[in-house]
């Protein structure tokens, strides 16, 4: 028997090392991504239902369908979209619905395959993942300019951790796809400040450098931007009248600080820099172990488990939080 393997190639490798982005197209078939169209699509909607029942929107829109819906409702009050979508994000930090459609994507065979090809066969999926709907007019859908490992522990600077930005519908320039800036994270950690729009981190334009030209990556829907943690990328405003969604994954190899292994009680903040997790405050989880296959997280409702309890741990036993920019009004 022969297995398809969907290992980048050592070209498309090396254009995200030289360059530190990636864009490959029809890489997540069009399954996939369908049900995590639908998956949103219904908590979007139950949501809306249950907003409604409390009085607080008159018209759900349910029929405006996935790419419509929530800019029906931003279109009749910008404040009710915004509650609607932090309902759906959950507790800030949380890591927002867990659901089958969203696992099978963050573990799909190709998405690992094409990882395993950058960073080994011993894949774990980094606590951050995150769900955009970037509504059109949204302050908030706008992202500044940051290098994910600004988000970071400072001792992960130096690990390899690849963002797979993946858009649920077709990524342009009118609906908000993503910038980036080539080439710079050879040249390691931008200083960032807190307090950027929308409260999200933000590296000033003087900090960054001068003789540099962002470009914008389009990615058509079932292609995926890979990112290493190093890229400086931005998102601006979405000037179509849908719905920009997309899903941010990240992945990194066994052997970079993770705490897919770790009880919150276990991830002490005296412990030392290698015992800590990139982002403590979330759970890791194992992904792809050829080694330890037994440690596979092969479902969404176990992964779902370990991730709201250490959520709901974190406080308790004093895991730390990635604390090291000045704030904008310093
Ligand atoms: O989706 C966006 O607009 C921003 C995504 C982002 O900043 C990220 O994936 O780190």
């Amino acid at each position: 028997m022969t297995t398809t393997t969907h290992q980048l190639s050592p070209e498309q490798c090396q254009h995200l090392r030289d360059q530190g982005y990636l864009m490959v197209p029809n890489l997540i078939d069009t399954a996939t991504i369908d049900g995590v169209r639908q998956e949103l699509n219904e908590v979007v909607d139950a949501t809306a239902h249950a907003m409604k029942s409390e009085g607080q929107l008159v018209d759900t829109h349910s029929d405006a369908g996935f790419d419509r819906q929530l800019a029906r409702i931003a279109h009749d009050s910008m404040d009710t979209a915004s509650k609607l979508i932090a309902r759906i994000e959950g507790d800030a930090g949380s890591g927002g619905h867990m659901g089958p459609g969203v696992f099978e994507l963050l573990r799909h065979p190709c998405l690992l395959d094409a990882i395993e090809s950058l960073v080994g066969p011993e894949i774990i999926g980094s606590s951050v993942y995150r769900i955009r709907p970037k509504v059109p007019g949204l302050i908030r859908g706008a992202v500044p300019w940051h290098q994910d490992s600004g988000y970071l522990m400072g001792h992960c600077d130096r690990e390899l951790i690849i963002t797979c930005w993946i858009p649920l519908v077709d990524a342009t320039i009118e609906n908000g796809c993503l910038y980036v800036i080539p080439q710079v994270h050879k040249n390691g950690i931008m200083k960032h400040h807190t307090g950027g729009s929308a409260n999200y981190l933000v590296i000033k334009d003087e900090d960054i450098p001068g003789d540099t030209t962002p470009i914008a990556v389009p990615v058509p829907k079932g292609g995926v931007l890979f990112m290493t943690n190093l890229t400086p990328h931005a998102s601006f405003t979405n000037a179509s009248d849908h719905v920009r969604w997309s899903v941010d994954l990240r992945y990194q190899n066994a052997n970079t600080p993770h705490n897919a292994d770790l009880l919150p009680s276990e991830s002490k903040s005296d412990s030392a820099d290698v015992e800590i997790a990139c982002y403590p405050p979330e759970a890791d989880f194992v992904l792809r172990s050829p080694s330890q296959p037994n440690k596979e997280i092969r479902d969404w409702q176990t992964l779902k488990q370990l991730r709201d309890r250490h959520f709901i741990n974190r406080h308790t036993n004093q895991i730390p939080f990635p604390d090291r920019w000045p704030s904008l009004k310093a």
